[in-house]
Parts: C-alpha cells; sequence; structure tokens
C-alpha cells in the first residue's frame, strides 16, 4: 500500500521518531513549550502524543474542531473535545486517536510559533514519522471557486520560491517545495470527489489585501490593470492559489525531514475579484472538502494497521 514506501531525505531514528537539528535543546532541563502551555518536566509527552501519526493543521479553531469531528467519526474514535491547549489561550488542539488537530491562526508568524512547538512536542513524544497536513483557505487562480488546490510548491511576495527569515539580521532562505509523492497520493484520492481538485503553486502573502494583491483594502497604491498583470503573471508561473502560510509550512516541515502537504479550498476566483462573495453556508460546505481527501487518506491508514 502507499504507507508501506515511506523514504526520508533526511536522517531520522531507527524507529521513525524525528532528529531535531538544534543541538542547544539536549542542554535544557526542562523545556517550556510556552504557546502550547505544555512542558518536558510536568507532561508526560511521549504518554499524550507517542501515538501521533498525522497532524492537521489550519487557520481557525472552529474549522480545526470540525475536523476533529469529522476524523473522529470516520475512523469511529471518541473524541473529547477538550481543547488540549486552552491552558496557553492561544490555540485549539484536539486529539482523535492518531490524528492532531491544531489551529494556528492568520499567517506564517502565528503559524511558525505553533508549528515549531508541535514539532519539539513531537521529538520529546517519540512520535514515529508524523504527517502534517495543513487544511486551508485561498483565493484561487481561474479555476472555479470551491476547487481544492494541493500545493506543489510556495513561492514568497516577490516571486522566489522560498521561505526568507530574517536571523540575527540577516536573511536566511529555505526551499518550500512539498512532498510531490504525498502529493500524488492525496490526489489520487480527490480525483474521485464531486469537486475539482488541482495540484499547483501557491503564492503566500504577508499580508491578505495588498500583498495579494487586491485593491479592496485600506490602502492601495496601484491600478486594477497593475492588479491584473500581477495575477495574470501569477498565473504564467504556475499558481493555482493565493494564502499566507505555505512558504513555511513547506520549509519548516522539510527541515525537520518530515512529510508535508497543504490543501486548500479555493474561496472565489481572483481572476474575477478580490471580495470574498458566497454565504457562509455555502463556505462552510466547501471548506470541508480539504478534510474529505485527508480523512479517507488517514482512513486508509487506520485501516490497513
Ligand atoms: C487564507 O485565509 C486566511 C485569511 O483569510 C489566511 O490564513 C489564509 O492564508
Amino acid at each position: 500500500t502507499i504507507w508501506k514506501q515511506d523514504k526520508y531525505e533526511y536522517p531520522k531514528n531507527t524507529d521513525g521518531s524525528m532528529q531535531l537539528p538544534n543541538k542547544h535543546l539536549s542542554k535544557l532541563d526542562c523545556d517550556i513549550l510556552y504557546h502550547l502551555g505544555f512542558d518536558t518536566v510536568k507532561h508526560d509527552l511521549p504518554a499524550m502524543f507517542g501515538d501521533v501519526k498525522f497532524v492537521c493543521m489550519g487557520g481557525t479553531k472552529y474549522r480545526m474542531k470540525d475536523v476533529a469531528a469529522h476524523m473522529s467519526q470516520l475512523l469511529n474514535i471518541p473524541c473529547d473535545f477538550n481543547n488540549m491547549v486552552k491552558q496557553a489561550h492561544r490555540y485549539v488542539m484536539y486529539k482523535v486517536g492518531p490524528v492532531l488537530c491544531v489551529n494556528h491562526g492568520i499567517g506564517i508568524p502565528s503559524m511558525t510559533v505553533v508549528l515549531e512547538e508541535v514539532l519539539k512536542m513531537l521529538f520529546y513524544a517519540k512520535a514515529k514519522d508524523p504527517i502534517f497536513l495543513r487544511l486551508g483557505t485561498s483565493g484561487g487562480m481561474g479555476i472555479p471557486a470551491g476547487s481544492v488546490v494541493i500545493s506543489s510548491w510556495a513561492m514568497n511576495g516577490t516571486l522566489e520560491k522560498i521561505y526568507d527569515l530574517p536571523i540575527l539580521g540577516k536573511t536566511k532562505t529555505f526551499p518550500a517545495i512539498f512532498d510531490q509523492r504525498l502529493n500524488q497520493e492525496l490526489y489520487s484520492i480527490a480525483c474521485h470527489e464531486d469537486f475539482n481538485t488541482y495540484i499547483g503553486g501557491t503564492m503566500s502573502a504577508n499580508d491578505f489585501y495588498r500583498g495579494e494583491g487586491r485593491t479592496d483594502g485600506a490602502f492601495c497604491d496601484y491600478t486594477e490593470s497593475d492588479k491584473m498583470d500581477f495575477l495574470q503573471t501569477l498565473v504564467g508561473l504556475g499558481v493555482k492559489n493565493l494564502e499566507m502560510e505555505a512558504t513555511a509550512f513547506a520549509a519548516i516541515t522539510k527541515e525537520a525531514g518530515l512529510r508535508a502537504a497543504e490543501l486548500c479550498i479555493t474561496f472565489l476566483d481572483r481572476l474575477l475579484g478580490d471580495q470574498v462573495t458566497p454565504d457562509a453556508q455555502t463556505l462552510s460546505q466547501w471548506q470541508k472538502r480539504p478534510a474529505i481527501i485527508v480523512g479517507k487518506y488517514i482512513e486508509a491508514y487506520y485501516n490497513t494497521k
């Protein structure tokens, strides 16, 4: 099955548990995962999270609760919907057997804070070969609203396929490429659904309005035709959707040596407009679509165990 083909570019322990390259961590008597409200002394992380195999992430706390409910029903594993990280007042985390559902807020900084702490948490927990899946929302590029995009790569606002992070006063860059085999595995499930799914490039902006080339923000210093030229340039480069996290999500999971994929619903076609016009019920139905694909993928794993 697809599950037996795991192969990694990066070193791992032989049991599949992660090796985080940060040598400083071994000098800590206690590592405080501040935004999760856990630490390595008070919490038995291996007992709590050692069995985690999938981490589903997405922006809003409500969507991630829905994802947890979907997984609970699909896998027939009860979930108490107790937010495991409520003590830190930042994010939500629900656990459904081997599936962890965590929200990350909007944008790269909010996402990387929780992503790095979840990575450390699973490292301390000795979780084996966890797969990270971001189930997001986005604007599509020349595809019908309601389609799903599986990201093959992500580019930043200056159209480079990298995550760029200033570190100690210098900008460091990390490649923002997703696992193509995992994408194909997800696509082979998605193509049987009654909605459209595309594999393509994603542009991650640092701002929802001007960063994504909208003209409907509080500020706009370019014309409609400048905007359309830019969007057409993106289409020409193979960009299928715009969102605000994929570069960092691809780069950080890759740096950790993990398989990861991003599946986003598109709420509008940005070639036709800037505003998200479908009603709340439609948006809520559409945003289940990435979870439908991911759920079937996880179900296949769980049923073959
Ligand atoms: C898509 O939707 C959010 C903004 O509305 C942001 O997280 C993103 O990338």
